[in-house]
C-alpha cells in the first residue's frame, strides 16, 4: 500500500520526466566521453532516485551542497539545462568560465554550493553554512551529499561533530552505491563484515548516534520515498541534524577512468527490478499516476530532446584562450599582463 503524498500529481510526473531525462543524458554523456567530446564524464546510473526525490524535497530557503554524482538533483531544482550543460561541455556560456571538470557544478545564485573533488570536502564548508543559519537566524536548512566511502574521511567525522556540538540545521545525505572506486561498502548481503574488503566496518546510517543525533536507512531507487523521508528531515532540521543513508546500486563505472570488470560481478542491470527508473515507475503506476502509453512517449520524448541537446553542445565553442587568465584579480598585476602576452 502507498502512502499518500503532499506532492501534486503533476509535480510527480514532472519529477519522473527528468528522471527519465538524466538517464538519458548520462548515458549520451558517457558515449561523447568516448567519443573524445568530454575529458572526463562521472557516470550517474542508479542515482537518478536520489537525486530526483532530494530536488523535490528543496524548499526555496535550503542550501544544497552537491557532490560530483548530482546531476539529476541540480536538473530538478529547475537549474536551467542549457546552463548544466555548459559547465559539462566547458563552453564559452558556462559560468565558471571552462575552467573545471564536468558535473564539478556551481550555480551559487540558486543557493547551491561548489562541487569539489577532494572527497568530503564540501562538508566541513556545508556545517559552516549551517553555522551561518543558525547564528543569522535564517530560514531553512542545509543538505550535503556524499558517498558511502566519504564517511570513512576525517572530513565526514570533523562535520558530523560540529553540526551534533551545534545542534545545526544540517541534513547529511549518504547516496550509498556500494562503491569507493573499487572498494565495497558493505561486502556481502547479509551484513557479515569481510576484514579484508571492508570501506567500513560499522552500517553508515548509525554513525550519526556517535554524535548525538538521528541516522535512518531508506530506499534510494524509489524517488518518491526519497522526498518524503528527505523532506521531513529538511523540515525537521530545525531541531538539529540528522544523517541519511539511501541504498542503491551504482550500475555502472566509477568514473570513466575505471574499469569494474577488474573488481566486480555483481551488477544491477538496466531494466532490472532494482533499476531506480523501473523501481520508480511502479511505484507512480501503483499510485494510479503513470501507465505504459506515457511510459513510452516520455521516454521518446526525452530520447530525443537528449540528443538535440548533445548534438548542440558538442558543436558549442570553448572559451576563447585568450581569457585562461582573466577573472583572477579585480587588478591584473604586471606578470598577468605580462604572461597574457605570451599565449599564442
Ligand atoms: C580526499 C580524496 N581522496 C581520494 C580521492 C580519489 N577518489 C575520488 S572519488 C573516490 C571514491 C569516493 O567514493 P564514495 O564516497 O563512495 O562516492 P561515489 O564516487 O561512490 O559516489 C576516491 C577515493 C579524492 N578525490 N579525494
Amino acid at each position: 500500500m502507498i502512502e499518500k503524498t503532499d506532492i501534486g500529481k503533476e509535480e510527480l510526473l514532472t519529477g519522473y520526466r527528468n528522471l527519465v531525462m538524466e538517464r538519458f543524458m548520462d548515458k549520451k554523456l558517457l558515449n561523447a566521453s568516448k567519443q573524445g567530446f568530454l575529458p572526463f564524464y562521472i557516470p550517474l546510473m542508479g542515482h537518478e532516485a536520489i537525486h530526483i526525490g532530494i530536488g523535490l524535497a528543496l524548499r526555496d530557503n535550503d542550501y544544497f551542497y552537491p557532490y560530483y554524482r548530482d546531476f539529476g538533483t541540480v536538473l530538478q531544482k529547475g537549474i536551467p539545462l542549457d546552463m548544466i550543460m555548459s559547465q559539462v561541455f566547458s563552453t564559452q556560456d558556462d559560468n565558471e568560465l571552462g575552467r573545471d571538470m564536468p558535473d564539478h557544478f556551481s550555480f551559487k545564485k540558486y543557493n547551491i554550493g561548489a562541487v569539489i573533488t577532494p572527497v568530503a570536502g564540501h562538508l566541513t564548508s556545508a556545517t559552516g553554512i549551517a553555522y551561518a543559519y543558525q547564528y543569522r537566524k535564517k530560514e531553512g536548512s542545509i543538505i550535503a551529499t556524499f558517498g558511502d566511502g566519504a564517511t570513512s574521511t576525517p572530513d565526514f567525522h570533523v562535520a558530523m561533530n560540529f553540526a551534533g556540538v551545534y545542534n545545526l540545521p544540517m541534513v547529511f545525505f549518504c547516496e550509498n552505491n556500494g562503491f569507493a572506486i573499487s572498494v565495497p561498502t558493505y561486502p556481502t548481503e547479509n551484513g557479515a563484515f569481510d576484514q579484508t574488503y571492508e570501506e567500513t566496518r560499522g552500517q553508515i546510517y548509525k554513525k550519526a548516534e556517535a554524535y548525538g543525533f538521528n541516522g535512518i536507512r531508506i530506499d534510494g531507487t524509489n524517488f518518491v520515498e526519497v522526498y518524503r523521508q528527505t523532506r521531513k528531515a529538511l523540515e525537521n532540521a530545525k531541531n538539529g541534524p540528522i544523517l541519511i543513508e539511501a541504498m542503491t546500486y551504482r550500475m555502472g563505472p566509477h568514473s570513466t577512468a575505471d574499469d569494474p570488470n577488474k573488481y566486480r560481478t555483481n551488477t544491477v542491470t538496466e531494466g532490472s527490478e532494482k533499476d531506480p527508473v523501473i523501481a520508480s515507475q511502479k511505484v507512480l503506476k501503483d499510485m494510479g499516476i503513470l501507465d505504459d502509453k506515457a511510459i513510452e512517449s516520455i521516454n521518446d520524448e526525452m530520447d530525443k530532446k537528449s540528443t538535440d541537446l548533445i548534438n548542440k553542445y558538442e558543436k558549442e565553442p570553448k572559451p576563447d584562450k585568450h581569457t585562461i587568465l582573466d577573472n583572477l584579480y579585480e587588478e591584473n598585476p604586471w606578470y598577468i599582463d605580462e604572461e597574457k602576452g605570451d599565449i599564442q
